[in-house]
């Protein structure tokens, strides 16, 4: 299944409610898979940290669900302790501080109150709670989130990951997240891939990130994302967990055959759930992973959108 990053708010040089969808305007489909970001639901503002409406989010799952389709969620939080952004990564002891006993503990929970309200308020016609993908923590062996590797140690950021997933589900009965163990790009080996993992009772799913950029050719991103692949596969088998490429793309896409002759023939033979491409941010100029109609990349993905193997959402109903 292929999917999108805020797909319906925006795009190149439209904005929800004017316009639709880039991957709609290119291929008359939309995506399988929707992604969506909670960052800034914890501020309690009406507006996510790329300017998305909560108000607007809860519709567009809505509509997604009944169309077929599968909402993602992660969750670009604040920095509880030195209310800096996400990647303020000043202090290394920010895990700890909201940890039960740490002196940030009671403003997470607040946070967490928040994200159980939203997930509480995807509903559908009849009121039935819609099953989303969530993943926080993401990209947890990087360094530029607050939660990263250098900021913690492995039995902190266990003990939080439980402690978020324990709390939504049980304290505030939250049963409709598939959770998302999300890993960044920077593993060899099936140990480490799982070096932080919380546990096959808080894991439904298992996935990482991972970008090209110029800097890579396409031969050593080849290699590379194969190398990953093949990790994610193992640890699939491993731990019983759905592999997915939980994000990734090449800003810009700017070789014109990267769908068909590098994407495509990496990822095609490996067991994988999904790949999510990240978002055509509307107000950042160069900043967008998906083609729109005129890009030169449009053909090549038409191309990989007719492979009876990839799957968009008309596919899917
Ligand atoms: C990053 C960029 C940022 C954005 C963040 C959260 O990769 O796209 O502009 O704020 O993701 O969506």
């Amino acid at each position: 299944m292929f999917g999108h990053q805020d797909d319906l708010a925006y795009g190149i040089g439209w904005k929800y409610p004017n316009g639709q969808s880039d991957v709609y305007r290119v291929t008359g489909d939309y995506p399988a898979v929707f992604g969506w970001d909670l960052g800034h639901l914890e501020l309690e503002s009406a507006y996510n940290l790329d300017s998305v409406s909560f108000r607007d989010m809860i519709g567009f799952a809505k509509s997604v669900h009944e169309n077929g389709g599968i909402n993602q969620y992660s969750w670009h939080c604040n920095n509880p302790l030195t209310g800096g952004s996400t990647w303020d990564v000043s202090n290394a002891g920010t895990v700890k501080s909201i940890l039960p006993g740490g002196e940030k503990h009671m403003v997470y929970i607040s946070w967490l109150d928040q994200v159980a309200w939203f997930l509480h308020s995807l509903r559908d016609a009849e009121g039935n709670a819609i099953p989303v993908l969530f993943r926080p923590f993401h990209e947890l062996e990087g360094n530029w989130f607050w939660w990263g590797k250098p900021y913690c140690t492995s039995e902190e950021f266990k003990t939080l990951y439980q402690f978020t997933i324990d709390y939504l589900i049980n304290t505030k009965q939250v049963h409709n997240i598939i959770i998302i163990y999300s890993n960044a790009d920077n593993f060899t080996t099936c140990e480490n891939f799982l070096d932080r993992y919380p546990g096959d009772n808080y894991v439904d799913m298992i996935g990482f990130d991972i970008y090209q950029s110029p800097k890579i050719s396409n031969a050593a991103f080849v290699d590379w994302l194969k190398q990953m692949l093949g990790v994610l596969q193992e640890a699939s088998v491993k731990t019983g967990k759905i592999p997915a490429i939980t994000e990734m793309g090449y800003e810009q896409i700017p070789d014109p055959t990267w769908w068909t002759n590098v994407l495509w023939p990496t990822i095609k033979d490996f067991k994988i759930s999904y790949v999510l491409f990240w978002r055509n941010a509307a107000n950042r100029p160069n900043h967008y992973y998906m083609p729109y109609p005129g890009h030169p990349s449009e053909k090549d993905f038409l191309k990989l959108y007719s492979f009876p193997e990839t799957l968009f959402r008309k596919d899917l109903n």
